[in-house]
């Protein structure tokens, strides 16, 4: 049969096709705006690290045999008693959904293979209505089946996906099965290594959503590249008949007008509009804009600003700003494990608050489509990007294509959303040729979906004697000079690193997208003692002496907000599985670090408003 290609949604009968073979199936653009049933909850689950429910004894797939029956997603009873069936999703434990598998039961902290997991629902679908099974996201490949019947399977760990599912779904009980496998593959996206946990599961919501018979699919609203009084974007309508007139308002602003999509359910948005009340932090403002057309109807909260660069300022609706940032990840320290619902987002975006954030770097992959509405709604700017980190397969189209993929659905899916100021296209890849273009594909898709935002990637930096430079030929493409840079942790100490400068030569905006050190909370020494708080502070004292010589210098996002959980990580006593870099322990308590960088974004402020 034909294999689907990494990242791609696939249909059951339904050819594979690089892009989406049915505009239809993209994720619905809102889906929390839709009608719909959460899915979300305690499901049953079976480990099973030798696919036992996927392939039979010679290890032919059951999905792919005549019957297509004999795996785990018939979720099947004994006939009678002397039937034989070796699993039972009744007596079976349960987990929260969403929620990572590692952080719910010791058997899988550091399980790596396919779990199964079943929920049980009641719907009553309605004739000519299309139904769609959404998930926000399932870690890494996940193989989904409704009533016994296989809907398609979809890879990559942090961008959502959706199936049709109006011919599957019965009237009163529904069975939903999910294989999902966090095994790390050296093609993938992200690649075998990372600095980060490797959460299996399904880890953002579960949607069945309702849509009429004709349906909004997708849209962007927004103002236009540095011009503040158009309105730019799109309409795509979908289904039946897909030709009819859109109206779009903003009913505060006093705006409405309608566009007529073309044949293929597309129309164009470019329309004057009078002064706004911009979106910023200082005054994060969003407008109610109501879609409607074709019998369906979409409420959206949208945010309007521009965003761009110009020499080395980057301008928030005309005016210089800083990026007063701060690095984190998906995770919340308390679990520990990945974010399970809006109050964890909240604890984090609030810390970054009393950080006096104006920016966060959502690392190292796109975060929920919650977090960067949150975001908007609480007024910091966000840096989103994609797991391009390290060392992936530079040389396999298809690993490119995946990468194009997820980037794609990420930029796809928060396109509409204010906070949303840059997209970053990868971290810490190694210069290269093969890499260099792969990086240089990725720029192009970025801006080619999205011209209203920055493009950017966090870069390394070299060292020439006491100088570090940016020598990154990537650097030239990207709207950004962005780098990490682990000056007094990884080279050079507390004691020796201010004997560096930095020269960097790009008429760009500097934003030093990392530096850090580990430090386990709690534990006390002086300035020179590795792992100390008091190591870390200095660090962050020198470093802001060190940046201060830096001329374009307009951002930071020091790694990282709280300390996270990383395989890597083996010292025994200050690390035990645990990235120490984080300004908050994992307890949830704010090291020294954590207020002279509070301190230091007061100031900022103070220079900058
Ligand atoms: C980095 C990576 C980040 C790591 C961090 C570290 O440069 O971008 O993912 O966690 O360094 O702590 O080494």
């Amino acid at each position: 049969g034909q294999e689907a290609r990494p990242g791609d949604v696939q249909l059951a009968g339904q050819p594979a096709a690089g892009a989406r073979a049915d505009a239809a199936m993209a994720p619905v653009q809102n889906i929390y705006g839709r009608s719909h049933l959460s899915l979300n909850g305690r499901w049953s689950y079976i480990i099973d690290p030798y696919e036992n429910g996927f392939y039979d004894y010679r290890r032919q797939a059951f999905d792919a045999s005549k019957s297509g029956k004999g795996g785990f997603y018939d979720d099947r009873k004994p006939k009678d008693k002397g039937d034989w069936v070796e699993y039972d999703f009744d007596r079976a434990p349960t987990m929260k959904v969403p929620g990572d598998w590692n952080s719910q039961a010791e058997k899988l902290q550091l399980y790596e293979g396919t779990v199964w997991l079943r929920q049980l629902f009641e719907a009553d679908p309605k004739p000519g209505r299309r139904y769609v099974l959404y998930f926000g996201a399932v870690n890494y490949e996940a193989h989904v089946y409704l009533n016994g019947k296989k809907l398609g399977m979809h890879r990559g760990g942090f961008t959502p996906f959706q199936f049709d599912a109006t011919a599957a779904l019965k009237k009163g009980r529904n069975v939903v099965v999910v294989k999902a496998d966090n095994t790390r593959h050296q093609d993938a996206i992200p690649t075998v290594n990372t600095d980060w946990w490797n959460y299996g599961g399904i880890t953002r919501d579960v949607l069945l959503a309702e849509l009429p018979a004709t349906w909004i699919a997708d849209y962007k609203l927004q103002l236009a590249k540095g011009d503040a009084r158009r309105l730019q974007g799109f309409v795509q309508m979908a289904g039946a008949s897909p030709a009819q007139k859109v109206t779009v308002s903003i009913p505060e602003a006093g705006v409405t007008f309608a566009v007529q999509p073309d044949a293929k359910g597309r129309a164009v948005i470019d329309v004057p509009v009078k002064p706004l009340v911009y979106w910023s932090p200082q005054q994060p403002k969003l407008y109610a804009v109501e879609f409607s057309g074709g019998g369906d109807k979409v409420l959206d909260r949208i945010g309007f600003r521009t965003i761009e660069t110009r020499g080395q300022d980057i301008l928030l609706n005309g005016k210089p700003v800083f990026l007063r940032g701060i690095s984190l990840h998906e995770e919340n320290p308390l679990i520990p494990g990945r974010l399970r619902g809006q109050g964890d987002m909240r604890m984090l975006l609030q810390w970054a608050r009393e950080l006096n954030c104006n920016f966060v770097r959502l690392a190292h992959y796109p975060h929920s489509e919650e977090m960067t509405r949150l975001a908007d709604e609480m007024g910091l700017m966000v840096w989103a990007e994609v797991p391009v980190y390290w060392t992936i397969s530079w040389t396999n189209p298809d690993t490119l294509r995946e990468a194009g993929r997820q980037l794609t659905d990420m930029i796809e899916r928060d396109r509409n959303r204010a906070s949303v100021v840059v997209w970053s296209v990868g971290n810490e890849t190694p210069i290269g040729e093969a890499r260099n273009a792969f990086m240089g594909s990725l720029v192009r898709t970025a801006r080619g979906l999205d011209d209203t935002r920055l493009v950017a990637a966090a870069l390394e930096i070299h060292r020439r004697g006491r100088d570090i430079t940016i020598e990154d030929p990537l650097a030239q493409l990207i709207d950004l000079a962005s780098f990490n840079e682990y000056a007094g942790w990884y080279w050079a100490s507390n004691a020796e690193m201010l004997d560096f400068r930095f020269d960097i030569r790009l008429d760009k905006p500097v934003v030093v997208t990392e530096f850090g050190a580990d430090a386990l909370g709690g534990y006390h020494a002086d300035a020179d003692t590795r792992w100390s708080e008091e190591y870390q502070d200095r660090l962050y004292q020198n470093q802001f002496r060190m940046l201060s010589g830096i001329p374009g210098l307009r951002g930071m996002t020091p790694w990282v907000l709280a300390d996270f959980r990383s395989p890597r990580r083996q010292h025994p006593y200050f690390q035990d599985f645990w990235n120490r870099k984080g300004l908050i322990s994992d307890d949830g308590k704010k090291k020294e670090a954590f207020w002279t960088l509070k301190k230091h974004y007061d100031e900022v402020e103070k220079r900058y408003g």
